[in-house]
């Protein structure tokens, strides 16, 4: 497959990209791919923790059967991000924010990379990494690298959890539905890095879609949502969206 190019941005992309005032960005973990951060599928492949596949150890069955493996999976990945800066593609997404009038960014990712090259207002509709949760009255904790982590709750002496959106819960309050919202107003919809077949945030795009908007997939590999999409640009996220500058 050919990767994209400053030849293959076509006249339309470039004249929606440049007279545009609402963008929304979707991504996925593609987006942290050239970071060094793992991504769950693609090139065939799913992610394992010590032999057991993602989809198992992050799920809300594993959280009641052994919350201890649940945290030592996302220890381990926060220990390993701890090394990791944003790139290429996370910047250029920050600076969009200052081009256009309205650049809502929409994440799947928990690892606050986004908000580390300088994009504002992330909304992250599986949660963050760098927080703890409290499995009964949800109060919410900030984990700071240097310091252990505490593995009760203040407020009410129960257990955390990783303040993460397992398989089969529901998305924090309110996110998707600002989400969606935006992506009724916006203009262009960017889709970048995601298999697009984790739902709901995989319904965002064909909300985008039925209100009008110029949708345009970045990523290496074609996925479900590419026949969709007005553009799309085949290639990793870090090369090819410095090319619409
Ligand atoms: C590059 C690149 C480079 C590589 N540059 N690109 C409707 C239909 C069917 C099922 C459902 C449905 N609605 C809901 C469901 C159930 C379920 C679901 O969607 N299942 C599907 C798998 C079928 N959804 C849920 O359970 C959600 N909850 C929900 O809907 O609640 C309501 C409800 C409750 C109960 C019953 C029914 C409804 C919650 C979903 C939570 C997902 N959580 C995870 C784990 C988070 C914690 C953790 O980090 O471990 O989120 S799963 C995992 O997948 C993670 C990701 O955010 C998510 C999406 O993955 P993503 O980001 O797309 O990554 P990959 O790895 O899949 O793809 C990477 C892509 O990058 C590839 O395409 C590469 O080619 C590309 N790439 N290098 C650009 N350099």
């Amino acid at each position: 497959m050919l990767a994209a190019s400053t030849q293959s941005i076509s006249a339309e992309l470039r004249h929606r990209f440049e007279s545009a005032k609402r963008v929304l960005v979707l991504t996925g973990a593609g987006v942290s791919a050239e970071s060094g951060v793992p991504t769950f599928r693609g090139g065939g492949n799913s992610a394992m923790w010590k032999g057991v596949p993602f989809d198992v150890i992050s799920s809300a069955t594993m959280v009641e059967r052994d919350l201890q493996a649940v945290w030592e999976w996302f220890d381990y990945r926060r220990n390993l991000l701890a090394e990791l800066q944003p790139n290429a593609a996370h910047f250029e997404i920050a600076r969009w924010q200052n081009q256009f009038e309205q650049c809502t960014v929409v994440t799947q990712n928990v690892d606050g990379l986004h908000q580390k090259a300088g994009a504002r207002d992330v909304i992250e509709l599986h949660g963050s990494i760098w927080r703890a949760r409290c499995i009964s009255c949800n109060a919410r904790y900030e984990i700071q690298l240097d310091k252990r982590r505490s593995e009760l709750c203040i407020a009410c002496g129960d257990r955390l959890r990783p303040d993460v959106v397992l398989f089969g819960e529901i998305l924090p309050p309110g996110a998707f539905e600002v989400a969606a919202e935006r992506a009724s107003e916006c203009e262009v919809c960017f889709v970048i890095g995601t298999s697009g077949i984790v739902y709901p945030a995989a319904g965002l795009p064909e909300i985008a879609k039925s209100a009008g908007a110029y949708l345009c997939e970045v990523n290496p590999e074609l996925t479900p949502l590419s026949g969709l999409c007005d553009a799309v640009l085949t290639g990793k996220a870090g090369e090819v969206l410095p090319l619409l500058k």
